[in-house]
C-alpha cells in the first residue's frame, strides 16, 4: 500500500495494449487461511501495438504472492520471469500461448475492500477501478476485455452460495464438505466488472418479462435477517428494467440479474456483469428501518447499476480519463428515471442544489478537475462530483440541444456502433454530432476545461422601441493548472414574465420559451415588440452548470416566484431573494450589529404557507434557506460562526413571525394513510417535518410536538426527523436523552438504523460537538473498520457540522489528522474522502485557515502515506 513518490499517469501518454485476453479462467480455491488463484490468461499480441517486440508485464499488487507461472503448460523457472512491487514481466513470449500462474492472497487480512476481502461472514470482492490485481496477475485495464470463466470452490457449509457473472455452468461436491460452481460470462469485459461473492446468503426472486419476451431471474441475496428490506429494491429494479426499454430501448442481455448486499463497501454499489454488489445501504429498505431519503436512494442506486448495463459494460470506456463516459451519462440516465418515477421537478431542484453545494466547491477548490481529467496519481481520487454530477450536466445539455429524438438516435448510435468495444467520451460526443448534424466542437470544452463558469446577464428596456435586450458576458475562474479559458458553449434557456405573470411571446413563432446558446464571451440578445419591460426568467430548469447573475431587485424575485412558468426558477427566484437575505445578516453578524430579517422574506413565506394549492414538497423546498454549506461555497472567505448564528436567526425570525400559520401546516399534514416511500407521501412528510424544525425554535411548542411525534411514528422518516428535532433543540435535551436511548434500544440489532442514530448526533450543532464523537467512538454501534460508519459519524461531523468542527481550538481538525492517519493504514479510500473536510483551508479566516493547515501538513509529513492521500494532500498544500 506504501507509495512514496507517486506516479503522474497521464492521458496524453495513452498507448494500446501490447496483448489481449481472449479467455480468461479463473479458479478460486477459498480456504480460511488464504486464497489460492488460478488463472489461465490464453493471450495474443495486440495487431494493433506499435511495439511487437515488447515483453507481457501484468499487473499484479504486492499483496500478491505468486507460487508460479507456467506458459502452455510449461513451468518457467524463476529467471523466466521478473516480479517488481507492482507488476509480473514475462519476455519472449511467443505470439499467442496461455499463461497460467497461481498466487496466494489473504482477503482476511485486507481492509482496503478493494479486490477480494471479506465483509462479516461473506467473501467479496471490488474491482474497479483497478482492484482486480490485488487477485491475480492480469492486464488490468478496461480497453483489455475478455470472456470469464470462474470456478469458485468453498467449504460447503459456510459458504453454500458461490456467485460470479453471468450464467452457472457447472456445479458439484467434493470430498472433505468442500463445494464447487463454475461461472461463465459470455460477453467480453474489462477485469474492473469481475465480481465473486461467497457466503450463507438468502435470497429474495423474481422475474422480468422483456419487451422481446424472455424471461429473466432477478435475485436479491441478502442475510437472512434483511429478507424483510428487499421489496422496494426489487421493484425499483424492475421499474428500471421497463423505463430503459422503453426510453432507450435497452434490453437486459444475461439470463439473470444478481444484487448481493454487504455491510462493508467503499462506495454506493457496483455495476459488475450481471452480479451488482451493493453496500446494504444502498439496497436494504423497510418503513420501519428506512428513511424516505434513504427509500429514493435505493431507487435511484438500484437503476443505476441497472443502467450500467448497456453505459459502462455493454459499451465501456478505453481508460479511466474517460469514467465520464459511462458515469455522467449514467447519472443522467438515472435522473431520468427518478424524474419519471417521482415529481420531475423536485428531482430537479434537489440534483441542483446538490451541484452548488458540492460540485460548485470542489470546482473551486485545490482539486478542480475536468469533468474529463488529463492526470492522475490515484484514479480512486477521481470518483468525484465533477465526473459524476457534472458530468451528467454535460450530458443534459447535449440532449437539450439535440432535441429528445435527436438524443435517442444519438444514443441508440452510440450503443449500436460502439456495442463490446471501450471507448472514449470524443466517441459519445462523436455519435451525438452524427445524428444531429450540430458541430460540437466548442462544446466539447465541458469535458476539457475545469471550473464552474459564471454568466453575469444584464437588460435594457426600450420603452419607444418596443425592444428588450439581454447582455451576457461568461467568464471562467482560473482553475489549477488551468488559466485563459476559451468561452463555453452555454445553453441558456429563457422566457420574460410579463406583469400580469403570462410569458411574453419572445419571437415571430409566438415562442414563450427559448434556449440561447451563448458561444462569445459578450453576446447580446434583442427582443422586439415587447410591450412592456418584462422581468427576466433565465437558465430555466437550470439549462447549464453555471453561476448566473442578474441584478433583480426583490419585487421581482418574488414576481418570479408567484408567477414563473418554470417551476424550477420559481423555486430558485426564491433562493436567491434568501440568499441576498442570508447575506446582509452574515454581515450584521460580522460588524456585531443586530440582526434583522427583511420583512420582505417573512412576507415571502408567509404567503407561501398561506397558498394551501401549493404542491407539498415543492413548498417544502422553497422554505429551505440556503444550508450552511451552500453559504460556505457562496461566501469568499468563510466565516463559520457568523454564517451559524445569522441562519439560525433567521430561522427563529420566521417561526416566530408564523408561528400559527406553521403550526397549522403541521396539523394539516398529519398523514391518515399507511406508509408508502411514493412521491406525494414523501412530499408531505418533508414539509411536514420542516416546519417541526421551524417549530423547534419556539421553545413553548417545539419540543413537546417532536416528543409526540417521535412517540407516535409509524415509519422511520418521521422518527428520525423527530430525534433529529429534538437533538438540535437546547430547549428539549432532556427529551433528546431519552429518545435516543429509546431509539438505540429498539434498533440495536439493525446497523443501518444504527448509523442514522450515529450520524443525527454527528450533526448535533449543540456544543461540545467534539467530545459527543469521541465517546460514540467507543459505542458499540461504531466501528473505524466499517467505511458506513465512518462515514456516518466522523464524515457527518466533518461536513455536516461547522460549527463543532472549525471550533477556533482547532480540536475538531486535529482529531481529523488524527482518524486519518489511522484510516490511511486501514483503508484508503475512505481516508481520502475525509481528508477533504480539510483542503478548503485557504477560504477560512485565521486562525482557523492556519490550524486546517497545520493538520494537512502533519499529515503530509506521515512517511508511509498512501497515494490516494498523498494525491490529495499535496495538492491542497
Ligand atoms: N462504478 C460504481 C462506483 C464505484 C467505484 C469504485 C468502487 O470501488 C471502491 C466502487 C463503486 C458506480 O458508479 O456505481
Ligand atoms: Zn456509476
Amino acid at each position: 500500500m506504501k507509495d512514496v513518490t507517486p506516479q503522474t499517469v497521464y492521458l496524453k501518454d495513452y498507448r494500446v495494449p501490447d496483448f489481449l485476453i481472449d479467455n480468461t479462467d479463473l479458479v478460486f480455491d477459498l480456504r480460511e487461511e488464504h486464497c489460492r488463484v488460478t488463472s489461465s490468461l490464453r493471450i495474443r499480441r495486440n495487431p494493433d501495438s506499435a511495439t511487437q517486440l515488447a515483453p507481457l508485464v501484468l499487473d499484479g499488487g504486492c499483496a500478491v504472492d505468486l507460487q508460479w507461472v507456467e506458459i502452455d503448460g510449461r513451468r518457467l523457472g524463476s529467471d523466466g520471469y521478473a516480479r517488481s512491487e507492482n507488476s509480473l514481466t514475462i519476455a519472449e513470449l511467443p505470439d499467442s500461448c496461455v499463461v497460467t500462474t497461481e498466487v496466494l492472497i489473504k482477503p482476511h487480512l485486507n481492509t482496503s475492500m478493494m479486490g477480494l476481502y471479506r465483509s462479516r461472514t461473506l467473501y467479496c470482492t471490488q474491482c474497479e477501478a483497478e482492484g482486480f490485481r490485488d487477485i491475480t496477475f492480469y492486464l488490468d485495464r478496461p480497453d483489455v476485455m475478455s470472456e470469464f470463466t470462474a470456478k469458485l470452490i468453498a467449504d460447503r457449509q459456510r459458504y453454500p452460495v458461490l456467485l460470479s457473472n453471468g450464467n452457472a455452468i457447472d456445479q458439484g461436491t467434493m470430498e472433505d464438505g468442500r463445494h464447487f460452481v463454475v461461472w461463465h460470462d459470455p460477453f467480453k469485459k474489462p477485469a474492473y466488472l469481475f465480481a465473486l461473492v461467497a457466503g450463507d446468503l438468502s435470497s429474495v426472486e423474481d422475474s422480468f418479462v422483456t419487451l422481446s419476451g424472455r424471461e429473466i431471474k432477478l435475485q436479491i441475496f441478502v442475510e437472512e435477517k434483511d429478507l424483510n428490506k428487499c421489496d422496494h429494491a426489487m421493484l425499483s429494479l424492475k421499474n428500471a428494467m421497463r423505463w430503459d426499454e422503453q426510453t432507450y430501448g435497452r434490453e437486459y442481455d444475461l439470463g439473470r440479474f444478481m444484487i448481493v448486499a454487504v455491510d462493508d463497501f467503499n462506495m454506493g454499489a457496483m455495476e459488475n456483469k450481471g452480479l451488482n454488489i451493493f453496500n446494504t445501504s444502498a439496497v436494504l429498505a423497510n418503513p420501519d428501518t428506512t428513511t424516505d431519503a434513504a427509500f429514493q436512494r435505493v431507487e435511484g442506486i438500484v437503476a443505476h447499476e441497472y443502467f450500467h448495463n448497456w453505459s459502462g459494460n455493454r459499451v465501456t470506456c478505453r481508460d479511466w480519463f474517460q469514467l465520464s463516459l459511462k458515469e455522467g451519462f449514467t447519472v443522467y440516465r438515472d435522473a431520468q428515471f427518478s424524474a419519471d418515477m417521482n415529481s420531475a421537478v423536485v428531482k430537479r431542484i434537489e440534483d441542483v442544489v446538490y451541484l452548488r453545494t458540492h460540485q460548485f466547491a470542489e470546482d473551486a477548490g485545490p482539486m478542480s478537475h475536468p469533468v474529463q481529467p488529463d492526470s492522475y496519481m490515484e484514479i480512486n481520487n477521481f470518483y468525484t462530483l465533477t465526473v459524476y454530477e457534472k458530468g451528467a450536466e454535460v450530458v443534459a445539455m447535449i440532449h437539450n440541444l439535440l432535441g429528445d429524438k435527436t438524443f435517442r438516435q444519438g444514443s441508440d448510435l452510440y450503443f449500436s456502433r460502439h456495442d463490446g468495444q471501450a471507448v472514449t467520451i470524443e466517441e459519445f460526443v462523436s455519435a451525438m454530432e452524427a445524428v444531429s448534424g450540430l458541430d460540437l466542437q466548442q462544446f466539447r470544452l465541458w469535458y476539457k476545461q475545469s471550473g464552474t463558469p459564471v454568466v453575469e446577464v444584464q437588460s435594457n428596456y426600450d420603452a419607444q422601441a418596443k425592444t428588450y435586450q439581454l447582455q451576457f458576458k461568461q467568464s471562467c475562474p482560473d482553475t489549477p493548472g488551468q488559466t485563459h479559458k476559451k468561452p463555453f458553449l452555454i445553453p441558456i434557456k429563457l422566457g420574460l414574465v410579463a406583469a400580469d405573470g403570462q410569458d411574453l411571446p419572445l419571437n415571430s413563432h409566438g415562442d414563450r420559451s427559448l434556449v440561447i446558446s451563448l458561444t462569445e464571451q459578450t453576446q447580446t440578445v434583442l427582443f422586439e415588440n415587447i410591450q412592456q419591460a418584462p422581468v427576466p426568467s433565465l437558465l430555466r430548469g437550470f439549462s447549464a452548470p453555471v453561476r448566473l447573475n442578474y441584478p433583480y431587485s426583490s419585487a421581482q424575485l418574488a414576481h418570479l416566484m408567484a408567477n414563473d412558468s418554470d417551476g424550477f426558477n420559481r423555486w430558485d427566484a426564491g433562493q436567491t431573494l434568501s440568499f441576498s437575505v442570508m447575506q446582509r445578516l452574515i454581515e450584521e453578524a460580522l460588524d456585531q450589529r443586530e440582526l434583522e430579517v427583511s420583512s420582505q422574506l417573512i412576507e415571502v413565506f408567509d404567503g407561501l404557507l398561506s397558498d394551501h394549492s401549493l404542491d407539498p414538497a415543492m413548498l417544502n423546498l422553497m422554505l429551505q434557506l440556503p444550508s450552511e454549506a451552500q453559504l460556505h461555497e457562496r461566501a469568499d472567505i468563510i466565516h463559520v460562526q457568523a454564517i451559524h448564528r445569522a441562519r439560525q436567526f433567521a430561522r427563529r425570525s420566521i417561526a416566530q413571525a408564523l408561528q400559527s400559520k406553521l403550526l397549522e401546516t403541521y396539523k394539516r399534514l398529519t398523514e391518515q394513510r399507511d406508509y408508502a416511500p411514493v412521491a406525494d407521501q414523501i412530499g408531505r412528510r418533508a414539509l411536514r417535518n420542516s416546519v417541526l424544525g421551524y417549530l423547534m425554535l419556539l421553545e413553548e411548542i417545539g419540543p413537546e410536538l417532536a416528543w409526540q411525534q417521535f412517540n407516535s411514528a409509524t415509519n422511520m422518516a418521521d422518527k428520525a426527523a423527530a430525534l433529529n428535532a429534538l437533538v438540535n433543540c437546547a430547549a428539549a435535551q432532556d427529551y433528546a436523552q431519552q429518545a435516543l436511548q429509546a431509539f438505540e434500544q429498539q434498533y440495536a440489532q439493525e446497523t443501518l438504523a444504527m448509523n442514522l442514530w450515529l450520524q443525527i448526533q454527528a450533526t448535533n450543532s449543540q456544543p461540545n460537538g467534539l467530545d459527543r464523537i469521541k465517546a460514540l467512538m467507543e459505542h458499540s454501534a461504531f466501528s473505524i473498520n466499517n467505511p458506513n460508519k465512518v462515514r456516518s459519524l466522523m464524515g457527518a461531523f466533518c461536513s455536516s457540522n461547522p460549527i463543532n468542527f472549525h471550533n477556533p481550538e482547532g480540536s475538531g481538525y486535529q482529531f481529523l489528522q488524527q482518524q486519518i492517519i489511522q484510516l490511511n493504514a486501514l483503508n484508503p479510500q475512505v481516508a481520502a474522502r475525509l481528508v477533504t473536510a480539510l483542503t478548503r483551508w485557504k477560504k477560512f479566516p485565521e486562525p482557523n485557515r492556519q490550524l486546517m493547515r497545520d493538520a494537512l501538513q502533519l499529515i503530509a509529513s506521515k512517511q508511509d502515506l498512501v497515494k490516494d492521500l498523498r494525491e490529495i494532500v499535496s495538492k491542497s498544500l
